[in-house]
């Protein structure tokens, strides 16, 4: 069984080949459906001299190699976004200095702080997310073509909201993103994921509610979109962070859910269960303990692998293995 899942060749992932992603073996005795790097973290405190911690980040295919946009925050702790590069996508090298983004008004252009990006290509252009200060956490959004002039635009909602997730295609015709409006501070009145779509990037509406916070532990307190949702064959597979409280703080955990292709606030299935949660020592110790944060996913279209980057801890950046099909037949058969 492990042996034919991996030498699988026919998937329901609907994406480019990628043959030389990261991978490793789902390892031998191994029943998961999701399997770390064995060399984890990839990113280690102190990555850079101005960074203390580089996590929560996104990577995408570049011209044969790899590149993306990483939430660096330095010995200050502010957060900011640092461009990197790799061969292998495995082995980072950060730019010391953040991107600078050409501003369509100088109040956006104040970069106080900048986290948790998300990278999107919507047909000739590649899209920065992110979560941008303007009076509070807001979606920030850029495009660039090339990773080296950066056209940040308005910000898509109003503060309070993070992890703005841009779909890689247009859906009916319109620019589509799932986001997380949240309130003030600490407050987790909001903790929900949302749907939205715009003509042109600058103005969203038609907002749904795709998934609110769910009944059991693990994701009752907030939940929040993960990588840009993953196009398969049954619908978007959409990755997502479920927070759980406890006596001793927060627990981030990674949930999974399929989303209609044409209206992707109808939820197919949701997984009831979390299908991976803090369980390494990089997972569970760091500057916030039990934390595994999922941004960005590597697919290869051939296989049905991905490579899952996610920030754990608030400190280090992980890779984790995983077959599309596997989690979708996992979702189907433990759906809520
Ligand atoms: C969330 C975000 C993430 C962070 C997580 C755990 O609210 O701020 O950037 O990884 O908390 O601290």
């Amino acid at each position: 069984m492990q042996n034919n899942q991996n030498n699988k060749k026919k998937s329901a992932l609907i994406s480019d080949p990628l043959p030389d992603m990261p991978w490793e073996p789902k390892p031998e005795n191994f029943n998961g459906l999701i399997w770390r790097h064995s060399k984890n973290p990839i990113v280690d405190v102190n990555p850079f001299p101005k960074a203390r911690g580089v996590y929560n980040s996104c990577v995408i295919p570049w011209e044969g190699k790899y590149i993306g946009v990483f939430r660096a925050d330095w010995h200050c702790m502010t957060p900011y976004l640092h461009f990197g590069r790799s061969d292998d996508a495995l082995n980072w090298k950060f730019d010391e200095d953040p991107i600078e983004f050409i501003s369509p008004d100088p109040a956006l252009g104040e970069l106080d702080f900048a986290y948790d990006p998300r990278v999107c290509k919507i047909e000739d252009k590649y899209y920065v997310t992110w979560c941008n200060k303007y009076y509070g956490p807001t979606i920030g959004q850029a495009w660039t073509t090339d990773f080296k002039t950066f056209h940040q635009l308005e910000n898509a909602f109003l503060p309070y909201n993070r992890n703005g997730v841009l779909f890689p295609k247009k859906i009916k015709d319109k620019y589509a993103m799932l986001s997380r409006p949240m309130g003030l501070g600490m407050a987790v009145n909001y903790g929900d994921i949302f749907y939205s779509q715009s003509p042109d990037l600058e103005y969203w509406g038609k907002h749904r509610i795709v998934i609110t916070r769910g009944p059991k532990k693990w994701e009752r307190v907030k939940i929040g979109p993960g990588p840009i949702p993953i196009e398969t064959t049954e619908g978007w597979l959409l990755l997502y962070h479920g927070v759980a409280d406890t006596c001793s703080g927060f627990i981030y955990s990674m949930g999974a859910a399929l989303l209609d292709l044409d209206e992707p606030w109808k939820v197919i299935y949701r997984c009831k269960f979390p299908i991976m949660t803090p369980e390494a020592l990089y997972e569970t110790a760091g500057s916030v303990d039990n934390v595994i944060f999922p941004t960005s996913v590597l697919t290869d279209g051939e296989t049905g692998r991905m490579a899952i980057y996610y920030g754990a801890t608030d400190t280090y950046t992980a890779v984790a293995y995983a077959y599309v099909d596997e989690i979708l037949d996992y979702i189907k058969n433990n759906h809520v």
